[in-house]
């Protein structure tokens, strides 16, 4: 583990999320000794969280897989080299190949190596080897807000204008915590004067800093929405030019949008008339400069789409469209591609969960991870029987563990690359010792900035493969190589990649801080339309009445405060970020776990009183799906609603995703209640 200088430091990128900070990582003797933010980075001016220093701690863990482990038939793992290891995966997946046909293999990603070429390498070995089933952690995450953002005005802005909005409303994110650089953007507003709407059950950092914190019902942002739709088109405060022009379907919507009385949305909500009528204020005042930044919250709703269809069209009626100040419609790079649905496109493959979600699947190309499931345990339309794994932890991560341990055990074939052993792992016949993002190199394109950056390979570790090279290896071992995979190695490939952008992998190179590609422009729709079947902004898509959907983006009442004495009497919000942890990771960072050293419930202390717990009490919560034994923390009163709780997800100990049900997804996305989970609270006695 050398870096690949002896004393200085390299610029790069850190990528333990997606937002790609600016880092520069020190280093003494070939060790890395200290990583620090990029002061003149554009993407984060220097900040950094937690988590970037602790990449040192991360490659140089103990407990760091540094060689490729099989599973004896104990189950406990013994050594094996890793060519060894390719022949014998080489060899079952031909075997499955043989016996079941291609598409009883499959290939699941995980957010550790983001949604962009480390996941494309995956996506293309999947193909290559004949099978349609690509899997990642898209299911659970971000395919909701793209695909509604796109169903509605046909592009998906992950970074929307914060720093020249004039009002800010943040649906269910909390950005301090889970998105850094957009506090820089967001401060720069606030400083000129922006106002800060946030709408959360739970008081967090940013809804203590906002003109306006609204405190919602779990589940029922979509009758907010459509209230403030009513609220903006009544008062006349909408942009009528734009939904003359730009827009079709807006009758229909109107009339909807009509019995979204404030009375009513009270009732659904919990959110009074009164502050319903100051946000139609704010937005109409700050038209057409309004950004909203729907958060995770509003995917994990079985709502999911339809509620952010609705926020979508509420961008519309702003005028907030593709302008400054709005949700800028930003032109990505161009670049080679490395997924081959153009070339083999095996959709007649029956992709699984394709049929249940043919909009998941054609927008995004994902196979519908929870359905795998069912697959792996023959209730498929016809087995899934190898699966290869990289950058996941599905068993803490995904609905009902106790069902994906279940899928993942009854595979022939399972293969997971991770940095250390997890409970996903553990039941792989094969585990192999991955690259951090500080041992491999890629592109990172910032289109809100319209730059490119390469990334750099700072430690060169011979124990572990990168993403590209395990890819290869396995496509070579196959036979697949010499098409599919004819680049030596990840730089070949970034210089491929890069071919049509007319940008130099030496440029790239030499300006760690990126090259910028292109320049933001405004209101593109007047000259092309929207990228939607009717070419135009749709508040009402007769693509999804196609489908069996409505064509409005309703709202479906998932019942948030259930009657008092039924069996399963709170909502229980799962998966708050913190700014240690990272969904299953840095649990094994000690200076982390000395802050948080176990997950706790949150609850009302209302609700605490009433159940005779205290603070640090035990409890058994249950859920229809299954159980778990956890510690309380009991919030002050302001802090969250009564009968609503919260419980992190990602810890090994109390395992959340026990109580979450696989089956309760959005009926578009695909994605599963994550947010309104029905539980109930057992104490254990102390
Ligand atoms: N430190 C850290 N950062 C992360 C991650 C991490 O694990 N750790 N994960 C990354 C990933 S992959 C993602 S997807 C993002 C997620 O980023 P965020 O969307 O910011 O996720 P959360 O921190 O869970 O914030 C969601 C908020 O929604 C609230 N909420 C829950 N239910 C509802 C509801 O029904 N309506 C509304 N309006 N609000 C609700 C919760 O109380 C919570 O405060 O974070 C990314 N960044
Ligand atoms: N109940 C509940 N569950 C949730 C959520 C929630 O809010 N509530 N949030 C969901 C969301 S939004 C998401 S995105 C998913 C995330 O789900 P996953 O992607 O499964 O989450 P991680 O825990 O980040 O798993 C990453 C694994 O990759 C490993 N790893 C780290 N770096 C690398 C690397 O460079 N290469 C490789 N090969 N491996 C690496 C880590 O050690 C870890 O085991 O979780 C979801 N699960
Ligand atoms: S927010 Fe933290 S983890 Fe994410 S890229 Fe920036 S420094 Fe890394
Ligand atoms: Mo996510």
């Amino acid at each position: 583990m050398r870096a690949i200088i002896s004393t200085g430091s390299v610029p790069t990128l850190c990528r333990q999320c997606d937002m790609h900070c600016g880092i520069d990582v020190h280093i003494v003797d070939g060790t890395i000794t200290k990583i620090s933010g990029q002061a003149q980075h554009p993407q984060n001016r220097g900040r950094i969280c937690p988590k970037a220093p602790a990449a040192r701690e991360l490659v140089y863990h103990p407990d760091r897989l540094l060689t490729a482990l099989k599973r004896r038939a104990d189950n406990s793992f013994e050594p094996i080299a890793y060519p060894r290891a390719m022949v014998e995966i080489a060899a079952a997946v031909a075997r499955i190949k043989q016996r079941h046909g291609a598409r009883s293999l499959g290939v699941w990603t995980g957010e550790a190596i983001g949604f962009f070429q480390q996941a494309d390498y995956a996506r293309r070995f999947v193909h290559a080897l004949g099978s349609p089933n690509y899997f990642s952690a898209e299911s659970v995450c971000f395919a909701s807000r793209y695909i509604a953002a796109c169903l509605v005005q046909g592009f998906y802005t992950p970074v929307p204008d914060f720093a020249r909005a004039k009002v800010i409303v943040l649906w269910g994110i909390n950005p301090g915590i889970t998105h850094l650089p957009y506090m820089l953007a967001i401060e720069s507003a606030l400083k000129k004067g922006a106002r800060l709407i946030v709408i959360d059950p739970r008081r967090t950092a940013i809804a203590t800093r906002a003109d306006l914190f609204v405190q919602i019902q779990p589940g029922t942002d979509g009758a907010l929405a459509w209230g403030l739709a009513r609220g903006l088109i009544a008062s006349g405060q909408y942009d009528h030019d734009f939904v003359t022009r730009q827009a079709t379907g807006f009758k229909d919507f109107a009339r909807m949008a009509h019995s979204f009385s404030p009375t009513r949305v009270a009732a659904e909500t919990g959110v009074s008339p009164e502050a319903l009528a100051r946000i139609v204020q704010l937005m109409g005042a700050g038209r057409p400069k309004v950004v909203q930044s729907p958060g995770i919250a509003l995917e994990h709703q079985v709502n999911g789409v339809n509620t952010l269809r609705a926020i979508a069209c509420l961008t519309g009626l702003c005028g907030a469209v593709d302008v400054p100040g709005g949700e800028v419609c930003h032109q990505p790079p161009v670049l080679q591609k490395l997924p081959l649905y153009d070339s083999i496109p095996l959709d007649d493959q029956q992709p699984i969960g394709a049929g249940r979600f043919p909009i998941l699947y054609g927008m995004r190309r994902e196979c519908h991870a929870m359905t795998a499931i069912d697959y792996m345990l023959g209730k498929g339309d016809y087995p899934l029987r190898g699966l290869i794994i990289s950058g996941a932890n599905p068993v803490l991560t995904n609905p009902n563990s106790r069902k994906v341990v279940k899928g993942l055990e009854a595979l022939d074939l399972l293969v997971v690359r991770d940095l250390f052993q997890t409970p996903t792992s553990k039941l792989a016949h094969y585990v192999l010792p991955a690259a951090t993002f500080l041992e491999r190199s890629e592109l990172h394109p910032y289109p809100h900035l319209q730059r490119l950056v390469l990334t750099r390979k700072v430690l060169d570790t011979p124990e572990v493969t990168d993403e590209y090279t395990f890819w290869h290896d396995l496509a070579h071992q196959l036979g697949l190589g010499a098409d599919h995979f004819p680049w030596p190695d990840e730089t070949a490939v970034n210089r491929w990649l890069l071919s049509p952008s007319g940008i130099a992998l030496s440029d790239l190179a030499a300006h760690p801080r990126g090259v910028v590609y292109g320049q933001t422009t405004y209101r593109k729709y007047r000259q092309r339309g929207f990228a939607t079947p009717s070419g135009k902004f749709e508040f009402a898509s007769p693509h999804l009445k196609s489908l069996g959907q409505p064509e409005l983006p309703v709202y479906r009442f998932q019942g948030s405060a259930p009657a008092v004495g039924s069996e399963y009497p709170f909502t229980l919000i799962t998966g708050a970020r913190n700014r240690f942890f990272y969904h299953s990771r840095y649990h094994n960072i000690q200076r982390f776990r000395r802050a948080v050293p176990e997950p706790t419930m949150e609850i009302h202390p209302v609700n605490a009183r009433r159940l005779g717990i205290h603070g640090g009490q035990r409890v058994k919560v249950v859920s229809a799906t299954g159980e778990v034994e956890i510690g309380v923390k009991i919030m002050a009163a302001n802090q969250i609603l009564p009968g609503v709780l919260q419980i992190p997800h990602g810890w090994k100990a109390a395992n959340v995703n026990r109580l979450t049900d696989d089956t309760d997804v959005d009926p578009i996305g695909g994605l599963p209640n994550m947010k309104v989970v029905r539980v109930r609270i057992e104490p254990l006695s102390v």
